[in-house]
């Protein structure tokens, strides 16, 4: 006989494993309609609850009627903030320390807040009900923007909290306010521009809801929630409801799109809760498309006031950031503790600033409560539109070539681990080389050519850059927390004997793919088929512990844990092998999918027969079975970076701008899946050019939310969506298990401000040197008719 020689060794991409541009799997039920989203999911006898809104932006509630309403067929309950405080839930905690009305008591506070719920048999009689209810208001003066929040005679918004004197919600700052100032007495050049990060919205396909189902004879509540991070609402759950934290069952079904929209608690949530309890029924509420547009977390809705201090030949010296944010009327977005203005200090990572001050304001107004993470890390969004936007207002000022002036700043190749002016370190990058890659394919100098003949004729043709780098993956938990609880992930690998494996997350996808990418960090560790490894998120009771999929945190922070599971379990099937193998373990060497024998490597065992002998031959004194858990807390956040470059055209009859082309150069570190990274960026340049080009909620002088349904906000379709180049560059993560960044994020973040750049820049020669987004036709109109700013 033959002797046997070594299989070949196992091809990783045939495999699933990293790299591989895997199918998502989780389309398969997708497409053919089988998801189970929050809507699929019925109960036996469930009710069905709707809430009343408030009309007005501000206004004193007299009084509320409900007995109409008890009167129609079919109700089963009426609920007020009366009825709420006197268990206790009149006001919750939000996520940012402050408190927010379930249902409002004393007055509305912006236009779209929850002063009553109807539960009735079905959602029509629910909706009939809830306009059966009367309310008596006295309406108070609307604030709409933080300039009349601010004013000395401005109506106190909240004088609900003891202590309020006046509609400040924070005072903060952060950097080195001296030697900030010091470099800015010794400047040569002082550029300064004001600008406003407009209010805009995440609109997921699918709105919010909740399914509360409380079984007295257990104790147990289960929810059905859309929610992107289901064990902190368990933890506010039992905080809020005090109800014991085992007791508390949240699944986060398959969600349409989350975008940061289903990271806070709602007050409907809490309301549906209670309304189960009281029904000893399951309880349905979901929202309408106006309902979430007009009451659940926006995004952004930041002024600046940014100046940077340079030499003469462009070397910036120092920055100033002074902000003003909108938070409306309650401050209920998550964010760290420590950082009140989230990480806007993230601004200038990627430049070598020597010294940077952010001073930071938040206002109460009478608008929706929020300033969530709209794809982006707690304010990163804001921080580098505002940068960039800063950059390219310092060039011009300067008198120097946009993309001289910021091969003139930014942090050379490689000089890493680099301290930004405002103290984060940030982990590796190649800003350098993204920026050439991304001129190169535009042909930058060749535009220049193009774009100076083009004006001879009266053509408005503009190119705009950005650049950044920006922090993606919260943790650590010596930095970052939500409520006080540390920010930190995990994975759960349970390894059966055929080598099949279920892994669990404390994740939570809602698009992005985690079903198909996780099994490929599995696969790349132990060499099993990534079909092999079904992966399951969102249901508290058998999920381990996360913070949950928002800050583009899963690959960072649960991608690690997932790595170091799996590093565990490898482990212990090493112990096994030997034991097979009948040889020390040091004797035992790993190739993808298989031990070996050192001096012997054809005498071998795969990862399967490891596995099935873990369940049926192991060695004394190991323990049977093959499955690990693994936390995972992060030393640093992750740097992803990217280059953008954006040229258009501009009509100079209408100020209807085109976008020629987009060229978009990005780093996540190691890309697992290079398909769904691709899918990832095209989706946030998407984004972001709805933000530039379209998107705003805005509020008229009584308060109106403007905005308030698709016809008014709007998202860019197939036919305005330019088509994006993509390239890539790749500078792991130096302290990820992998190497990996996230990357959900990036586009939007640094999208904008490429396409603003490039409306600017075509109309520089004109005096312009900004129009504030969305850049709509009339505003841009405006601004190359008149030659002036547009805000
Ligand atoms: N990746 C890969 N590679 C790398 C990275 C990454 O592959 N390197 C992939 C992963 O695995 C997944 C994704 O990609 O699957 C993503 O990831 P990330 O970055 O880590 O992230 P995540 O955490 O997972 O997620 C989150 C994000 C966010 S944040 C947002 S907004 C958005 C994004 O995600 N959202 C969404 N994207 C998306 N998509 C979809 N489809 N949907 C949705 O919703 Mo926030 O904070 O919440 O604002």
């Amino acid at each position: 006989e033959p002797r046997p020689t070594a299989p070949p060794p196992l091809d990783e991409i045939k495999l699933g494993g990293l790299g591989a541009s895997r199918r998502r799997v989780e389309d398969n039920r997708f497409i053919r309609g089988k998801g189970n989203y929050f809507d699929d999911v019925v109960l036996p006898g469930m009710l069905h609850m709707e809430v009343l809104r408030s009309p007005m932006a501000h206004a004193r509630i007299k009084s509320i009627d409900t007995s109409k309403a008890w009167e129609i067929p079919g109700v089963r309950l009426v609920l007020t903030g009366e009825a709420l405080a006197t268990r206790n839930l009149g006001w919750m905690p939000t996520l940012s320390y402050d408190t927010q009305a379930v249902l409002a008591t004393d007055k509305v506070r912006f236009q779209g807040q929850e002063v009553a719920a109807v539960v009735a048999d079905d959602p029509y009689i629910a909706k009939d009900a809830v306009t059966a209810i009367q309310v008596e208001y006295e309406p108070l003066p609307p604030v709409v923007n933080p300039e009349q929040a601010l004013a000395a005679d401005a109506p106190l918004i909240r004088d609900d909290k003891l202590g309020q004197e006046d509609n400040v919600v924070f005072d903060w700052e952060v950097g080195d306010k001296a030697g900030t100032e010091r470099a800015f007495d010794e400047a040569d050049v002082v550029s300064r521009v004001k600008l406003h990060y407009p209010r805009s919205h995440p609109s997921p396909l699918e709105a919010c809801g909740a399914i509360a189902d409380f079984d007295r004879s257990t104790g147990k509540l289960t929810v059905y929630l859309t929610t992107q991070a289901p064990h902190i609402v368990r933890a506010a759950v039992a905080l809020i409801a005090e109800l014991p934290e085992h007791q508390i069952r949240i699944i986060s079904p398959d969600l349409g799109g989350g975008f940061g929209n289903k990271v806070p608690v709602y007050p409907s949530y809490v309301v549906a809760i209670l309304a189960s309890i009281l029904a000893e029924r399951p309880v349905k509420w979901v929202e309408d498309r106006t309902g979430n547009l007009i009451s659940t977390g926006f995004g952004r809705d930041v002024y600046l006031d940014g100046q940077v201090a340079m030499r003469k030949d462009g070397k910036i010296l120092a920055v100033k950031m002074n902000t003003t944010s909108d938070h409306g009327a309650f401050f209920a977005d998550a964010q760290p503790s420590k950082f009140k203005i989230g990480l806007m200090h993230s601004a200038f990572a990627a430049y070598d600033v020597p010294y940077a001050h952010l001073a930071a304001r938040g206002v109460y107004t009478t608008k929706a409560p929020g300033g969530v993470a709209y794809r982006c890390s707690f304010r990163v969004t804001e921080a580098m539109f505002f940068q960039e936007r800063m950059v390219q207002a310092a060039a011009e000022d300067a008198g120097i070539d946009q993309a001289a002036f910021r091969r003139l700043n930014l942090v050379k190749d490689d000089d890493f681990p680099h301290r930004t002016p405002y103290g984060f370190l940030t982990d590796s990058g190649q800003y350098g080389k993204a920026l050439d890659l991304a001129l190169k394919e535009i042909d930058y100098e060749g535009f220049l050519v193009e774009q100076a003949e083009a004006r001879k004729r009266g053509r408005l043709l503009g190119i705009g850059i950005s650049t950044m780098t920006e922090p993606l993956g919260a943790g650590n938990s010596r930095e970052y927390d939500i409520l006080g609880i540390k920010m930190f992930d995990s994975a759960e690998l349970r390894v059966h004997m055929t080598g099949k494996a279920l892994l669990r997350t404390g994740a939570k996808t809602q698009g992005q793919g985690h079903e198909t990418t996780w099994a490929q960090i599995v696969a790349h560790e132990l060499g099993l088929p990534a079909d092999d490894i079904v992966v399951e998120e969102g249901d508290t009771d058998t999920a381990p512990f996360g913070m949950g999929t928002y800050a583009s945190r899963s690959t960072p922070v649960a991608g690690a844990a997932i790595a170091m599971a799996a590093r565990k379990v490898k482990a212990k099937a090493r112990k096994i092998a030997a034991h097979l193998l009948e040889v020390s373990e040091e004797d035992v060497e790993w190739e993808l999918g298989r031990f070996y024998v050192r001096s012997q490597p054809s005498r071998g065992v795969t990862i399967q027969e490891a596995c099935l002998a873990a369940y049926s031959n192991m060695p004394d004194g190991l323990e049977p079975g093959l499955e690990a858990v693994s936390y995972y807390d992060p030393p640093n956040l992750t740097w992803p970076f990217a280059a953008y470059v954006c040229t258009v055209e501009i009509d100079p009859e209408t100020g209807v701008w085109d976008v020629l082309r987009f060229v978009a150069v990005d780093d996540c570190g190691v890309r697992i899946n290079p398909l769904i990274v691709e899918g990832q960026i095209q989706g946030g340049l998407t984004e972001a050019y709805a933000m530039a080009s379209m998107q705003f909620i805005t509020f008229d002088a009584d308060g109106n939310c403007v905005g308030s349904n698709f016809m008014d906000y709007l998202l860019p379709t197939a036919w305005e969506t330019p088509g994006w180049e993509l390239h890539e560059v790749v500078t792991p993560s130096p302290h990820h298990p992998i190497g990996a960044k996230g990357v959900g994020e990036c586009a939007t973040v640094g999208g904008p401000a490429a396409f603003v750049n490039a409306v600017v820049n075509a109309l520089s020669h004109l005096g312009v040197r900004n129009v504030d987004m969305p850049m709509l036709p009339d505003r841009v109109y405006e601004a190359l008719s008149k030659g002036v700013d547009v805000s």
